[in-house]
């Protein structure tokens, strides 16, 4: 199933669902294993990821390198917390066809002004955009779509700017009828009330998305119950691992050993496992050339004691071999050999070499070549024997 199709379902559809934050590859990775059906890419937590405030410090291009590598790592649909679309109903143009072509499945943007400001900091101070452009903005990312399953939610703010029900439900009827196909209200009381108030005035004309944060005692089956749509668990991943960071960090600061948190965290293996390091073996088998043995063997300077006579009065790399010494053979081939892996058109115009001999740097001498099983540490060349 296609993305957009997958998070249409789950947000068009009768039961509740669950998406959850996710701030860049491993992370969406991890959140499709747990069993996530979508993913909302958090403004909040991607900034954060990047060390940065939740004040479009980031920059929209930021945002889409970042949700480049999640919808690489994740089949599962990702909703964009797109902010105000950062900027006016043109940038949200251009970002909706940008974030179509990266797989992005949808995205929200709600009705504050550029540069907005995280909505549990000083909500109240915070304008809201005019109904009738942002209702513009709605109507220019429904226009750019190019799929039509492609998802445009749009988040009320007046709870978080103080307002009443009354200016809610004018931005809810206002934004649903320029085409919107999902409405997110936003509260940050620790309970429900806003929620109830709102739903219990919904004409269920649209489907209602909400973030939990901070009235998370609410017991889930309240939502069901208020015919809510989606819940989002918006920043509790990234929230996971600051804990897990900070601990690792000072304990290990305190410690000055790996022995403490050795056997509490992911071992190397399985960072291997989520970054596919299993697939690239296969691909290595598909792809590259089946062997690379040595080639070559370049003797040691040393006289090698095995040469006996030989090399009596000269060094083993003076020994002639065919009329040339061992030397000039390894010198003349490695040109050769370099001029042929720049241009490998040459070989069609020279014949190759019907003999190859190997040499390799032994140091103990070239009677414990064939004993001596480490030919990747050493320099090795082809010498090919006409
Ligand atoms: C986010 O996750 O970035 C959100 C939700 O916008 S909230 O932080 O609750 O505003
Ligand atoms: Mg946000």
């Amino acid at each position: 199933m296609k993305a957009t199709t997958a998070l249409k379902s789950l947000i068009q559809s009768e039961p509740l669902e669950f998406i959850i934050e996710a701030h860049n590859g491993l992370s969406a990775k991890m959140v499709e294993e747990a069993g996530f059906k979508g993913i909302w890419a958090s403004s909040l937590t991607i900034s954060a990821a990047l060390g940065v405030r939740d004040n479009n410090e980031a920059s929209w291009t930021q945002v889409l390198e970042m949700l480049e590598f999640m919808s690489d790592a994740t089949a599962r649909p990702i909703l964009l917390d797109g902010d105000t679309g950062y900027g006016n109903f043109n940038n949200v143009r251009r970002m909706v066809t940008k974030i179509e072509q990266r797989g992005i499945a949808g995205v929200c943007i709600e009705d504050k002004l550029f540069p907005k400001t995280n909505s549990f900091i000083g909500g109240e101070q915070q304008p809201l955009a005019d109904i009738q452009e942002f209702c513009g903005k709605i109507k220019a990312a429904k226009d750019t779509q190019t799929d039509p399953d492609f998802q445009v939610v749009a988040r009320i703010e007046a709870f978080i700017a103080g307002w009443g029900l009354d200016e809610v439900l004018r931005r809810a009827c206002a934004y649903r009828d320029a085409g919107a196909d999902a409405l997110l209200i936003h509260s940050k009381i620790n309970t429900a009330d806003q929620i109830n108030s709102f739903m219990s005035a919904w004409d269920r004309s649209c489907p209602i998305i909400i973030v939990p944060t901070i009235y998370f005692k609410t017991p889930t089956e309240q939502f069901r119950e208020l015919g809510i749509s989606v819940v989002i668990w918006a920043n509790h991943i990234l929230r996971s691992a600051v804990s897990a960071m900070q601990d690792a960090a000072a304990t290990l600061f305190e410690a000055q050993s790996l022995v403490r948190i050795e056997g509490k965290i992911a071992p190397v293996a399985e960072l291997f496992r989520l970054q596919g390091a299993d697939e690239l073996k296969l691909a290595e088998k598909r792809y590259l050339p089946l062997s690379e043995t040595p080639k070559a063997l370049i003797l040691a300077a040393s006289r090698g004691q095995n040469f006996g006579d030989l090399t009596r009065d000269k060094p083993k790399t003076m020994l002639k071999y065919h009329g040339r010494s061992l030397l000039r053979r390894l010198v003349d081939t490695s040109s050769t050999t370099a001029a042929s892996r720049t241009s490998p058109s040459s070989w069609a115009t020279s014949p190759a070499p019907s003999k190859w001999i190997t040499f390799t740097a032994l140091s103990t001498g070239l009677g414990k070549k064939a004993a001596s099983p480490r030919p990747f540490t050493r320099p090795s060349i082809n010498l090919p024997v006409r």
